[in-house]
C-alpha cells in the first residue's frame, strides 16, 4: 500500500503481522507521513519459511529502509522517527529521550518478551509440556503486574511527555492483547484507557487498523 507524503526520497516497506507488535511502526510510520509499502506477513502459524532471508530471527516487524534491514521495535521506530524530525516521535528533550527509550525497552523485554512470552509461547520456556501451565499462569502474573506499572506512570494523556511518541503506539499493541485475553482494561486501568481513547482519535492510529483489518477494542470510558 502507498501513500502520499512529506517525507522524501526514501525506500520504505514495513512488514508486519495483524495485531501484533508490528502495529506500533505501522502507527509511526503514519504519524511520520512516511511514503512506505505495507507488507503483510502473517506469523499467526509460525513465520513464513519463504520469507526466512529477510530476517533470521524469524519475526516481525521488519523494516527494509533504503535496502538496509532494520528489526527490533525500538530500533525500527528510532528508524522511522528518523524519517520526520520536526515531529519528535522519539520525545523532544534529552530526557524525554532517555524516558522513551527507558519505556520502549521494558515494553520489549520485561512485557513482550517475558510475560506475553510465556503466555503465548510457553515452549520458548521449556522443553517439558507439563511446565507450560505454569509457565503461562506466570506470564499472567507477570502481565498483571506490567498492566499495574503502566497505568502507575501516567501522569497525563501521553507516557512521555506532553505529546504523542512511539511509547503510545506501543501500549496501544499490549493494550489490545490485554483487552483480547478478557481483561476488562476500562475498569482495571483507567489512564491507560483514557491514552487509548486519544490514540483512537487519531487518522494515523485509524488508517493502520484499517489497513490491517483488526478491530479497535475502544475501551467503553
Ligand atoms: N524483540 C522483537 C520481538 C518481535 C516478535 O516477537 N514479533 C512477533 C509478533 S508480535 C513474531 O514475529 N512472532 C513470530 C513467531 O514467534 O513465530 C521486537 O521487539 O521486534
Amino acid at each position: 500500500m502507498l501513500r502520499r507524503s512529506s517525507v522524501a526520497m526514501s525506500n520504505i516497506k514495513l512488514y508486519y503481522s495483524p495485531g501484533a507488535c508490528s502495529l506500533a511502526p505501522h502507527i509511526l510510520l503514519r504519524e511520520a507521513d512516511a511514503k512506505a509499502e505495507i507488507i503483510k506477513l502473517s506469523v499467526k502459524k509460525g513465520f513464513p519459511e519463504d520469507h526466512r532471508d529477510l530476517n533470521p530471527k524469524l519475526r516481525v516487524p521488519i523494516l527494509v529502509l533504503n535496502g538496509d534491514t532494520i528489526t527490533e521495535n525500538p530500533a525500527i521506530m528510532t528508524a522511522i522517527a528518523q524519517l520526520a524530525p520536526g515531529k519528535h516521535l522519539m520525545g523532544e528533550t534529552d530526557l524525554e529521550k532517555v524516558r522513551v527509550y527507558e519505556y520502549m525497552n521494558y515494553l520489549s523485554s520485561s512485557v513482550h518478551t517475558q510475560a506475553w512470552g510465556q503466555i503465548l509461547r510457553p515452549h520458548r520456556y521449556s522443553d517439558d509440556e507439563a511446565a507450560y501451565a505454569g509457565i503461562k499462569a506466570k506470564g499472567f502474573k507477570n502481565l498483571i503486574q506490567s498492566l499495574d506499572y503502566v497505568e502507575s506512570t501516567l501522569k497525563g494523556v501521553h507516557a512521555v511527555g506532553a505529546k504523542f511518541t512511539a511509547v503510545d503506539a506501543y501500549l496501544y499493541v499490549f493494550y489490545r492483547w490485554a483487552s483480547s485475553a478478557g481483561i476488562d482494561m476500562a475498569a482495571k486501568y483507567p489512564k491507560y484507557s483514557s491514552l487509548v481513547v486519544e490514540l483512537l482519535s487519531r487518522k494515523s492510529v485509524q488508517e493502520a487498523l484499517k489497513a490491517e483489518e483488526v478491530p479497535s477494542f475502544a475501551p467503553n470510558l
